[in-house]
């Protein structure tokens, strides 16, 4: 048995050991609630749902002003300089924009809050009535917050738009809602003009750039807006100052259209009570959230984790910085080689993610810090060797490494994505290592031990994220338990994971910080009751052992009113019971573990009843069938009309091209290289392995693949900004695909 297995198992033993000793504690309560028969559970430490944290606070207008009064002095908003704008020609010939920024400039609380009646004032002055709708549509930046906290001191109900949607559904969001006043940056501009003659609404474009495109205003024909500048609408307010005009709990703050991954995009009004109650909600979940905290802001603000999120950070004293995926780190694509990324220039201590971004960052920092490990100064591989069972094999195996070393260092510049050679295996096993010291105890000799781990590995891999980062928030989709794992061992801090949807206001559950368990989102909030029901048809039944499993439902001051006009869906999803309360059918399915905790284990709609009456949950098959090296993306297919399921599959480039060049197998270029028999069989090959490694039924393996070169974008429509695939959208771009794989 060679020692780095040696070395992962004794911990492993002893952590198999400790397990049993560890005493569960109880996040989730049984809870006597009204409505359709159910299993429902309440926060432990709260009997009815929250609905403020903060006396006498009723609106997210009264909470931003009272904190703003409360933190006068104390940094707000945060903005990198752009110091250069640079274009780089790549080898082959493609361009690419590379930002130089500079160093985070900050407004103070009392700024913000001038700044937002400047605006609130503005807004009058530019002829926007109360009654009329503000949409947003720009991506995440320190106006948009300011433009948010405008319309709600006004009594202005806001519009939110994801900045990277497609026409018709940016069409049909702001014709339904009948939005005058648009605001939006340059590049979400050009949309709006190239759509113009289809809005007929709109009279005010407020543009958050510093420049207009010099056409803009004059295209469209019939429509006529003015645009005006973001600075301009504050000058505005400043010179007339209007009083504020505040709303209610129970006005509607927000109209948030959601990226729903079939059809037209619905708009779900939220009231200011229901986003106080999840503000609320996660005040009581992070950590010793306060005043020294830094937040990094860069997921879309249209995204409503994100808005509670730094509204929360807003309510509590903390500091915002924003930055973009493009720019999140020293590597990122956007960042000029050689400056800093917006991470390491903010060192932020709080984070949120959605998993398919944490997802990269894993993908990312495995290849980094094998490449970090191949410069790594031998030294600590003897230390290395002390450390571990002084093993005679592994030393000769270091020593004649060591001899190889340069040949290994040029290996990896060749090639970054290398795998396999020692800095992976060391990475790994210091991986295993601190993997179970989590989940066995964190004293003695596995303290030090995770003290030598953190110097020589994590320390490394904190650094690029600035290195002080100490809790991650990730929503909007569940987490892999690998990927969970690796952030926590990685970063060293918690991440918690909530579950929520747009419709519950984010509101749901979500894990705590010191549950060091994966692949569950933990407890119901302060703010929601969570029920499951029996769903007969897909065979989930709360008396199902040994543990209760059904339909998701999510009841609380946090729930919805509804979608906007569309009463029909609403009354679908919403119901309210007999006691009074709201609540919202997610569809989703889940368990019950017997500390309270939640776990999504299918989605309802995402399960097909096959010719023969089997049911396939394409969810749960996809997940399993990704894993292999070769699947970029995945789509199962299934028809009640068929015996077999069927997948599309969006090769990954590198390791397939990869596999021909060492199969020898000549090809011109990608795209012909998936319509070669033999990669098909290959990556056929490899889905039906990592099936049997997930046990899935035969029935459940797709019978036929098709395999496609072209990656699934949220810019393509196939799927949706939080990289979810669209069922709908790809069935139908697809569609003879399909039925030839059928035939
Ligand atoms: C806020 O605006 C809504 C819609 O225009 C209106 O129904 C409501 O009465 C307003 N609230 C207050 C406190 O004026
Ligand atoms: C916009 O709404 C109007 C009615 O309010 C409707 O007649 C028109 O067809 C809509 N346009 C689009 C592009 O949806
Ligand atoms: C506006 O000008 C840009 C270039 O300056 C051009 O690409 C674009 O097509 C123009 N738009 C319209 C609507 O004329
Ligand atoms: C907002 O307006 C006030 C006067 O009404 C002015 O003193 C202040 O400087 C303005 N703030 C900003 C950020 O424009
Ligand atoms: C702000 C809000 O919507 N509050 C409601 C929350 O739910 C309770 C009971 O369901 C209602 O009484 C509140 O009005």
């Amino acid at each position: 048995m060679s020692p780095y297995i040696i070395g992962a198992l004794v911990p492993l033993v002893f952590t198999l050991l400790l397990r049993n000793s560890k005493n569960g504690k109880k996040r989730g309560l049984p809870v006597d609630v009204g409505g359709e028969l159910g299993y429902a559970i309440r926060n432990y430490r709260f009997t009815s749902p929250v609905e403020t944290a903060w006396e006498g606070i009723s609106t997210l207008a009264d909470l931003f002003e009272q904190s703003c009064k409360q933190h006068r002095d104390k940094s707000l908003l945060g903005t990198r300089r752009l110091i250069a704008r640079e274009t780089e020609v790549s080898e082959d010939g493609r361009s690419f924009e590379k930002l130089h920024l500079g160093d985070y400039e900050w407004l103070s609380y009392g700024e913000v809050l001038e700044a937002v009646c400047n605006f609130s004032s503005g807004l009058v002055q530019l002829g926007h009535k109360r009654e009329e709708r503000v949409a947003i549509f720009a991506d995440t930046r320190e106006e948009w917050f300011i433009a948010l906290q405008g319309c709600f001191r006004r009594n202005v109900t806001v519009v939110t738009i994801y900045a990277s949607l497609g026409e018709e559904a940016l069409c049909h969001s702001l014709n339904e809602t009948e939005v005058t006043t648009v605001i939006c940056g340059h590049k979400e501009l050009k949309k709006l003009v190239d759509i113009s003659g289809q809005l007929d609404a709109v009279k005010h474009v407020i543009c958050v750039d510093d420049e207009i495109p010099s056409n803009a205003s004059f295209a469209g024909g019939s429509s006529s807006w003015t645009i005006t500048l973001f600075s301009d609408v504050v000058r505005l307010g400043r010179e007339n100052p209007v009083d504020p005009d505040l709303p209610l709990s129970a006005d509607i703050a927000v109209i948030m259209y959601t990226s729903g991954s079939t059809g037209l995009p619905k708009g779900v009004m939220m009231t200011h009570g229901n986003v106080l109650a999840t503000v609320s909600a996660v005040m009581t979940i992070v950590p010793g959230l306060g005043g020294n905290d830094v937040y990094l802001a860069y997921l879309p603000l249209a995204h409503i984790l994100e808005l509670a999120a730094e509204n929360v950070i807003a309510a509590v004293g903390s500091s915002i910085g924003y930055g973009s995926p493009l720019t999140l780190t020293d590597t990122s694509n956007k960042i000029k080689r050689g400056t800093k990324g917006d991470a390491s220039m903010l060192r932020p201590t709080l984070m949120t993610a959605v998993p398919a971004i944490l997802d990269r960052v894993r993908d990312g920092v495995r290849k980094k810090v094998y490449e970090i490990f191949s410069c790594i100064d031998i030294n600590i591989y003897i230390y290395i060797y002390i450390y571990m069972l002084r093993c005679v094999k592994l030393y000769i195996f270091i020593y004649f490494k060591r001899a190889q070393l340069h040949k290994y260092l040029i290996l990896l510049k060749l090639q970054v994505d290398a795998k396999g050679g020692l800095s992976k295996t060391l990475f790994d096993l210091a991986y295993a290592r601190r993997l179970s010291a989590i989940n066995g105890c964190w004293f003695g000799a596995w303290g030090l031990e995770r003290l030598l781990w953190n110097f020589l590995v994590f320390s490394k891999v904190r650094a690029i994220l600035g290195g002080h980062i100490r809790f991650v928030l990730s929503g909007g989709a569940p987490l892999s338990g690998d990927t969970q794992r690796f952030i926590n061992i990685c970063l060293g801090a918690p991440i918690g994971q909530g579950y929520g949807l747009t419709e519950t206001c984010a509101g749901g559950t979500f894990s705590e910080y010191d549950d060091t368990s994966v692949g569950r989102v933990g407890a119901p909030l302060p703010c929601s009751f969570i029920k499951l029901i029996d769903w007969l048809e897909g065979g989930y039944l709360i008396t199902d052992s040994p543990m209760p499993r059904g339909e998701i439902v999510v009841g609380g001051p946090n729930v919805t009113l509804g979608y906007f006009r569309n009463e029909e869906k609403t009354k679908e999803v919403y119901k309210v019971d007999e006691r009074g309360m709201r609540w919202f059918y997610t569809g989703d399915i889940g368990q019950f573990h017997a500390d309270g905790c939640l776990e999504i284990i299918d989605r309802k709609k995402d399960i097909v009843k096959l010719q023969h009456g089997e049911y396939v949950s394409l969810g749960k098959v996809e997940a399993a069938l990704i894993v292999s090296p070769y699947v970029d993306n995945i789509m199962l297919h299934a028809d009640p009309f068929h015996s077999y399921c069927v997948a599309l599959v969006v090769a990954s480039q590198p390791t397939v091209e990869d596999w021909a060049s060492k199969q020898g197998i000549a090809f011109v270029d990608f795209s012909e290289l998936c319509q070669k028999e033999e990669t098909i069989k290959e990556v056929h090959g490899s889905l039906i392995k990592a099936a049997k490694k997930a046990r899935l039924e035969k029935f459940e393996i797709p019978a036929k693949i098709k395999l496609l070169s072209e990656a699934w974008t949220p810019e393509s429509g196939l799927v949706t900004a939080a990289l979810k695939i669209k069922r709908e959208v790809i069935r139908k771009a697809f569609s003879e695909e399909l039925s030839e794989l059928y035939s």
